[in-house]
């Protein structure tokens, strides 16, 4: 079948029916390149008539909206609380006033996900708005976040009339990893664990951010429903499953307590290896009838009891502490344990964070320590025990020079980190050149950790220069690589030369020099020759640039090695001038500010028109503002604008003065 023939209903059909089940249920059916040719089409049918797009469109699904705070929901049905538990005696407890209470009771065990409650909205089966559980009463509008949820359907398998589900939003691990190492990279504090993140996420204005955070959900429970009448929980999440949702899996239903607690037991056992953080398990009466029967306490439900597994820790020798360093040259210091079984995995290392941990936590070389795992994947050393100090426990020391490289290291005014300062840091080099062929640097497609971890390997590369001169003849030969994908490759490197001088000068990897901060760059001295000659003082000046990157950019090409790089660069024939002139046009010398949502261009569509016209975008309204441009919903930024007396447009007026 081609996708060529498709209307646009049909082919929206066939991506939500491939998302599914990729996202929800697991299990897909197609390869990610088809799905990525059908997304593809979708997004061409859609750009040649933007009026075809729906707010249920899985292309919606990238986030866009950028919200100035989140209004407040208040919850038609209040967001319970659930009674926490610690021990079997507890959970027998329960059992026993049930039993009391209804007649024969059955129970069923879920899973208790580490992350935070949520409630979907549904309205003739599309989703219409979710919210937070903030205090239980009311909470916050994160709408356009969950969107981008992709486990989250736009659109239900049946035309419900209304219906309300609650369920728990999380980060699985994979997910989590992937943020903090990226986090790393731009040099920004690593989240201590995924349900940090996921809050992080779901709290974003911006849900373009929100959308690359991979976050999943469970949902757990039918609030409110129209249209339909259900007796049980088990079939209640069963119908759930059939509308589409990603549901809390349910083994079994149990006909006695002990049954259900066996469960409990068992979901402890499997923490480790779910790929994502739970606290506990829930415990839940089956019968909805018999729910209604048993009520609620003024906060939490009587039917329900969550069993919170303990923390996890253990005591274990600190054998060793190793320094692993980072793209960005970070020295992070880890400790080497005696193994240790943790929360259903074995633990042997753990981070110490930065020196200032280990000597405020006084950690020693030979110390007997308790190790936890924060959430339940990164092991810490907690303390140190003290008691069991024999006297023959050694100083740890962080290295003036790097373990990698040699090169001497530092550690900046007001930095936590210590850094190497070897500009050609084997460690540093793989991410460095990484970096370099990154989309939003000189993107350079098929060239990515896998294949630059065997060029160094094999020694054919020791810098991003040394990419150019790489011939078929030396690729091919590469484990994994023909001919077919090798000479792919050096088409790929040779079309880099023609990037644009800002995609180059980001790519560098200059610290504190952002993809944003390249463009300014390029813009403002038009070629590279001109922003290596230029002060400090000079750049200081581009917009955007403070003192401590307009510093780093001096020093960084005050090394003699990244000269060289340069040097070479340009005897490949790397473009080194900037083509994108600065516009000009209607809006010269206008500042721009966007607020609200516009009725068809996107945030970034609208500052494109702006800036090709010669104005420029700024975030928040002062007196130097020319004009707004206002949507619906616009919130302070227009109270702002009208109270200074700013002139306030629409999108039609902005489209009618611009030159496009
Ligand atoms: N089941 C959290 N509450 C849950 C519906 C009740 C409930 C939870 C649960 C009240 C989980 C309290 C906040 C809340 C929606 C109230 C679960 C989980 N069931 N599996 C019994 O996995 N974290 N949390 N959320 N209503």
């Amino acid at each position: 079948m081609s996708i060529e023939n498709l209307s646009i209903e049909e082919l929206r059909e066939l991506i939500n029916y491939h998302s599914q089940k990729y996202y929800t249920e697991d299990d897909p059916e197609i390869s990610d390149f088809e799905y990525d040719a059908m997304m593809r089409r979708l997004k061409e049918m859609e750009a040649a008539d933007p009026s075809l797009i729906t707010p249920d469109s899985p292309t919606q699904r990238v986030g866009g909206a950028i919200l100035e705070g989140f209004e407040e929901v208040t919850h038609e049905v209040q967001m319970q609380s659930l009674n926490d538990v610690f021990s079997r005696e507890e959970v027998l407890d329960f059992g026993e006033k049930t039993a009391k209470a209804v007649d024969d009771p059955e129970y069923v065990t879920e899973l208790k996900i580490d992350g935070l409650s949520v409630s979907l909205e549904y309205r003739d089966g599309v989703f219409v708005r979710g919210s937070t559980r903030g205090d239980g009463t009311v909470g916050e509008d994160v709408t356009e976040n969950l969107k981008t949820v992709r486990s989250i359907p736009l659109r239900l398998k049946e035309a419900v009339p209304f219906i309300e589900v609650r369920g728990e939003v999380f980060m699985p691990h994979k997910s989590f990893l992937r943020l903090n190492e990226l986090q790393e990279e731009r040099e920004q504090k690593p989240f201590k664990n995924p349900r940090n993140a996921a809050a992080g996420s779901l709290r974003q204005l911006d849900s373009r951010i929100a959308a690359e955070r991979g976050l999943d959900i469970y949902v757990f429970n039918v609030q409110q429903i129209e249209g339909r009448t259900l007796q049980t929980h088990s079939e209640a999440i069963a119908y759930l499953a059939e509308l589409g949702f990603k549901t809390i899996p349910i083994k079994n239903v149990y006909k006695t307590i002990d049954e259900a607690f066996a469960e409990v037991e068992r979901i402890g056992e499997s923490r480790g290896s779910l790929g994502f953080d739970i606290d506990g398990a829930v415990i839940k009466v089956n019968s909805l009838a018999q729910r209604d029967m048993l009520g609620s306490t003024a906060k939490c439900p009587r039917w329900a009891v969550a069993y919170k597994f303990p923390a996890e820790r253990k005591e274990s020798r600190l054998i060793n502490i190793t320094v692993q360093v980072g793209r960005t040259g970070v020295l992070t210091p880890n400790a080497v344990l005696e193994p240790v079984r943790l929360a259903g995995t074995t633990v042997s290392r753990a981070t110490l964070h930065n020196i200032d941990y280990i000597r405020e936590k006084d950690i020693k070389i030979g110390d007997i320590v308790l190790v936890q795992k924060a959430g339940d994947i990164i092991p810490e050393v907690l303390e140190v025990i003290k008691e069991k100090r024999t006297g023959e426990e050694r100083d740890f020391v962080m290295p003036d020079r790097c373990p990698v490289c040699g090169a001497e290291t530092v550690r900046e005014e007001g930095e936590a980190a210590v850094r190497c300062t070897g500009g050609e840091c084997p460690a540093q080099l793989a991410r460095n050149i990484i970096h370099y062929t990154g989309r939003d640097a000189m993107d350079i497609e098929g060239l990515g950790p896998a294949v630059i971890g065997r060029l160094l390997d094999e020694g054919l590369i020791a810098s991003v220069a040394d990419l150019y001169t790489l011939k078929i003849e030396d690729m091919e030969n590469l484990e994994k690589m023909g001919k077919k994908s090798a000479s792919n490759l050096v088409a790929a490197i040779e079309k880099s030369k023609n990037k644009d001088l800002a995609n180059l000068i980001f790519a560098l990897g200059i610290r504190h020099v952002g993809a944003r901060g390249g463009q300014r760059l390029a813009q403002h001295f038009g070629s590279l020759d001109a922003l290596i000659s230029a002060s400090a003082d000079e750049i200081a000046e581009v917009e955007d640039m403070g003192g401590i990157t307009a510093e780093s950019i001096v020093r960084f090409f005050a090394q003699e090695q990244n000269i060289d790089i340069v040097e070479k660069l340009r005897a490949a024939g790397v473009n080194f001038l900037c083509r994108e002139e600065k516009k000009s046009g209607v809006f010269d010398g206008m500042t721009f500010v966007l607020t609200g949502t516009l009725p068809n261009l996107r945030r970034n569509e609208a500052a494109k028109i702006i800036e090709d016209n010669g104005g420029k975008v700024s975030g928040s309204v002062s007196k130097k503002t020319s004009c707004v441009v206002a949507g619906e919903e616009a919130g302070s930024k227009l109270d702002k604008a009208n109270a200074l007396g700013i002139e306030v447009i629409d999108e039609a007026e902005l489209l009618r003065r611009a030159n496009i």
